[in-house]
């Protein structure tokens, strides 16, 4: 069978199969679309069934996760895990406590990250998963409670060998203090590798927390290199003001960018003189209160309520790090008339469909979330590395391999782009390049 035809009729099964999954469905088919060139010179993908088994999740894991509010009333959320793809490793990636939560985020974010995985070159699996439980509002104790609540049913599916979670939104090291606490408790182990992003007192990797922000950046500063250009003088918009908005506007700042504008869920913040990260850190990382303090420290700041309005800011590099479809067609085009030279996703698919369509169609430079925020789980597999060794690395040392591995993700992306008549295409290259070693781990594994 032509490639075309094939992919399009698996498509059509995972629309069927999974119905009223938007965000499942884009990531497919954006992936399988950028599949068809491979298909069409290897054929024995189709004849072996990779993509109908790769669309298809291995385990998928639903639970009730109950818990007591400092009110003593009973809550109920929904827990999630779903485990992707172990052809090159155990099952790895986050857990997302956000309201939006349901089965099409989780196999979305599940199914990127089996490429995403891939990618960074170590040998690890994709998996995602999380809860419906909104983490806003809540007190310390609460947190405590529903992530107890939460790994008193995941214990049993996880483990260094089989599924290693970490953060996303909503999770960051005190959330992932909570369930390695409850694991410990359960299981009488202390297995360090079976969650990264721990504390660096009991297991953790230094440059963990800064990895996804400082991973973009070292991606993005190395394509632009490739058009002979730098940050150094650039303006940047970066959306979000958590995990990686904040290390990626840090290390941009570092390399000579000025970033101007960054948001929450309520709304941005624009400041002339370049954002001050102290005071950043200091609302999300300390307070945990609304990004729209800022202006109570820096009194020429503003702020805008809404988080959309931020791409209308002139900027040379758009840094897009707080969620999915935060920039749809009609935010594209803006970022293009304003002659935006590079869109670097740090968040996951935070570009629509059609947004990319028109990024590429204008020859903007466009890094995509596979490649470009792999910095995060990559480090994660240090981690899991160091944990194994009963060692730790100093900052420069997983430093230097993260920028490393986001430089090999480039090459490795470029060249698979180049290799299928794709050049300069991204999206294409880091599709392909994640796909073909899983591809093969699979055919040598049998079907399983
Ligand atoms: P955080 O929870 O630390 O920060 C998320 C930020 O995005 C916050 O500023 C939040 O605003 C904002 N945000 C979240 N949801 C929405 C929404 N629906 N609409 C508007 N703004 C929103 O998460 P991370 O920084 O860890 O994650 C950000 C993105 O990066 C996600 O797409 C995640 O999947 C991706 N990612 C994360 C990695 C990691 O290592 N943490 C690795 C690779 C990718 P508010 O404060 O109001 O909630
Ligand atoms: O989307 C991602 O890559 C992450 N949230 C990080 C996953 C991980 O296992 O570190």
């Amino acid at each position: 069978m032509n490639a075309e035809e094939y992919v399009k009729q698996v498509f059509e099964q995972v629309v069927k199969r999974n119905p009223n999954e938007p965000e499942f469905h884009q990531a497919v088919e954006e992936v399988l679309e950028s599949l068809i060139p491979v298909l069409d010179r290897h054929n024995e993908y189709i004849k072996e069934g990779i993509i109908e088994r790769l669309v298809e999740p291995e385990r998928i894991i639903m639970f009730r996760v109950p818990w007591l509010d400092d009110n003593g009333n009973i809550r109920v959320n929904r827990g999630f895990r779903v485990e992707f793809n172990s052809a090159i490793g155990p099952y790895k990636g986050g857990l997302r406590f956000h309201p939006t939560v349901n089965s099409s985020i989780v196999k979305f974010l599940g199914f990127e990250q089996i490429f995403k995985n891939s990618l960074t070159g170590l040998p690890i699996g994709g998996g995602k998963g999380g809860s419906d439980f909104d983490p806003k509002g809540k007190s310390d104790k609460e947190i405590m409670k529903f992530c107890q609540s939460f790994m008193t049913e995941l214990y049993r599916h996880v483990g260094q060998f089989t599924d290693v979670p970490a953060g996303d939104i909503g999770v960051s090291g005190r959330e992932i203090g909570y369930l390695f606490g409850q694991y410990k408790r359960i299981k009488n182990e202390f297995a360090a590798a079976v969650l990264t992003g721990k504390g660096l007192a009991y297991g953790g990797s230094l440059v963990r927390k800064e990895a996804t922000g400082f991973g973009l950046v070292y991606f993005v500063e190395r394509m632009l290199e490739d058009k002979n250009m730098s940050l150094k003088g650039k303006t940047v918009v970066v959306s979000g003001s958590g995990n990686v908005a904040i290390y990626a506007m840090e290390k941009a700042k570092e390399l000579g960018a000025k970033i101007v504008a960054c948001s929450d869920s309520n709304g941005y913040i624009y400041d002339s003189e370049g954002i001050d990260l102290k005071v950043v850190k200091q609302i999300k990382e300390v307070e945990r209160k609304r990004i729209s303090e800022y202006v109570k420290y820096r009194s020429w700041a503003k702020y805008y309520e809404g988080c959309k309005g931020i791409w209308t800011n002139k900027c040379d590099v758009a840094l897009p790090c707080a969620t999915q479809n935060e920039i749809d067609e009609e935010a594209a085009k803006i970022l293009v008339e304003n002659e935006v030279i590079l869109v670097g996703e740090g968040a996951n698919m935070p570009c629509s469909s059609k947004a990319v369509e028109i990024f590429i169609d204008n020859n903007i430079l466009f890094a995509p979330a596979k490649a470009a925020n792999a910095g995060g789980v990559a480090t994660s597999a240090l981690e899991m590395a160091q944990n194994s060794m009963r060692l730790s690395w100093s900052f420069e040392e997983v430093d230097r391999r993260l920028k490393e591995i986001m430089i090999n993700i480039y090459e490795n992306a470029s060249e698979a782009a180049k290799k299928y008549d794709c050049e300069d295409n991204l999206v294409v290259g880091a599709n392909i390049a994640g796909f073909i070693k899983v591809a093969n781990a699979m055919m040598e594994q049998g079907v399983v």
